[in-house]
């Protein structure tokens, strides 16, 4: 087995990925934090694009965590994917599909004006739609086989909440199919300890420091 060391920064969801996977699929490994606002010397040596996450495989740097998680799946079987090509190649369209609802979680967090974020909100309705239409009532994306689809949508669903529970804005009213997802990512084992303890403290306080609308 190779020595895994990832590269985070706490408040990543692209991070959070990866390691909901390696819990998953209880791989060891070693994860250490840096500040974006200030990164390390050899943190910028590794890492292509400044972008967190980096994954160290022995000595070989991976980036892109999408990347990452597909190596980490392919060596670590079995697959959480579907084996259909088609199927598959579909899942992977609607991991990156969810990608985009993390930008606007981000531009939602960081707007000073409430009209900027009311615009971010409208189009955060529209992409949530799209989920739900496409999501089934089963327990997961894939049916009852749990996936990387599901990986990919349980850091949102965690921001989704706490949306909900620090600023009281609920952007899952009235889409039961995406609320029972995220209900049931959120009691997995693997997502409620994808994330540092104080992580609800730590976005709250990168939102006062932003100036945002939603907590001022
Ligand atoms: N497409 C990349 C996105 C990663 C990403 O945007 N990471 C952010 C933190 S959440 C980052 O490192 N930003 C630093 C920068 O853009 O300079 C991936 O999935 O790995």
């Amino acid at each position: 087995m190779p020595m895994l060391k990832l590269v985070s920064f706490k408040l990543c969801p692209f991070v959070q990925r990866s390691v909901i996977l390696l819990k998953e699929k209880k791989i060891d490994f070693e994860i250490s934090y840096i500040d974006l606002s200030n990164p390390p010397e050899w943190f910028l040596a590794l890492s292509p694009m400044g972008k967190v996450p980096i994954l160290e495989v022995d000595s070989t740097v991976l980036f892109e965590s999408a990347i990452i998680n597909e190596y980490l799946n392919e060596v670590n079987p079995p697959s959480l994917h579907p084996v259909d090509p088609l199927d598959k190649a579909q899942n992977r369209a609607w991991m990156e599909y969810t990608s985009t609802l993390y930008m606007s979680f981000f531009k939602l967090m960081m707007s000073k004006e409430k009209k900027e974020g009311e615009k971010v909100v409208l189009s955060m309705h529209q992409q949530l739609d799209v989920l739900e239409q496409i999501k089934g009532s089963d327990l997961w994306f894939n049916g009852n086989k749990f996936s990387m689809v599901d990986i990919s949508a349980a850091p949102l669903f965690m921001r989704l909440v706490f949306l909900k529970q620090a600023c009281g804005l609920d952007v899952l009213t009235g889409r039961p199919r995406l609320q029972a997802w995220s209900d049931n990512l959120l009691q997995r084992d693997s997502v409620k300890h994808s994330v540092v303890e104080d992580f609800s403290e730590i976005i709250l306080n990168r939102m006062h420091g932003a100036g945002s609308f939603l907590v001022n």
